[in-house]
């Protein structure tokens, strides 16, 4: 069972990176040798608009490094989508997106220590960019963890209570809102948190609560 998405959203969720953690997993190449491709003589140099890329390039750019023909084209979107958030001001016909910042989410995603990959998830999961995970912005990450965990087929029907207290444990001072460092801290050995929020890929998943 999953929940209709809108399509409005353009937004990564945690299937998303689950799916893409999958990707990588099978990939042999490393992304900073498929960056080298859009180089002045590379196989990709046409689509290389001085440090960026549109998303044509971007497609190739995934076919290329994740060695698939037939990835997600609403993947690639809402991936796409991610990167502009750099770029905002653009008409939709010239949409690019910056190299390097490919560069670093995917050599991230590639040997990135979990420590690093928790600050990312929080920065994105922190929406008004005030700092703190606040009680809704929690409730949306618990929903997407479902989500994730159905996904992933596991058995979700006791699920809910146990994210929303393993997520009140992470508020370790009890102020009803998580900062960075409760998230690094509660997170770091939380093997179900990463595995749900699809910073972690286990080839067999016990989940011990
Ligand atoms: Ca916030």
């Amino acid at each position: 069972m999953s929940a209709p998405t809108n399509p409005e959203v353009k937004e990564l969720n945690p299937v998303d990176f689950i799916q893409l953690q999958q990707y990588i997993e099978y990939c042999s190449l490393k992304v900073k040798d498929v960056l080298r491709e859009f180089d002045k003589d590379g196989r990709l140099a046409r689509h290389r608009h001085g440090e960026c890329i549109n998303e044509e390039g971007f497609r190739h750019f995934l076919k290329a490094y994740l060695e698939v023909e037939d990835f997600p084209s609403d993947l690639c979107q809402r991936l796409f989508c991610s990167f502009q958030n750099s770029k905002p001001t653009q008409e939709e016909s010239t949409k690019e997106v910056f190299l390097k910042d490919v560069s670093c989410y995917f050599s991230l995603l590639e040997d990135g220590q979990p420590m690093d990959k928790l600050e990312f998830a929080f920065r994105l999961y922190d929406r008004d960019g005030n700092g703190v995970l606040d009680s809704s912005e929690v409730d949306r990450i618990i929903a997407q963890m479902m989500h994730a965990a159905e996904y992933l087929d596991w058995d979700v029907s006791e699920l809910e209570p146990v994210l929303k207290d393993m997520m009140t444990a992470i508020d370790a001072d009890s102020s009803g809102t998580v900062s960075l460092k409760e998230w690094v801290e509660g997170g770091m050995n939380n093997v179900p948190l990463l595995v749900l929020l699809g910073l972690k890929v286990t080839t067999a998943v016990f989940l011990i609560l």
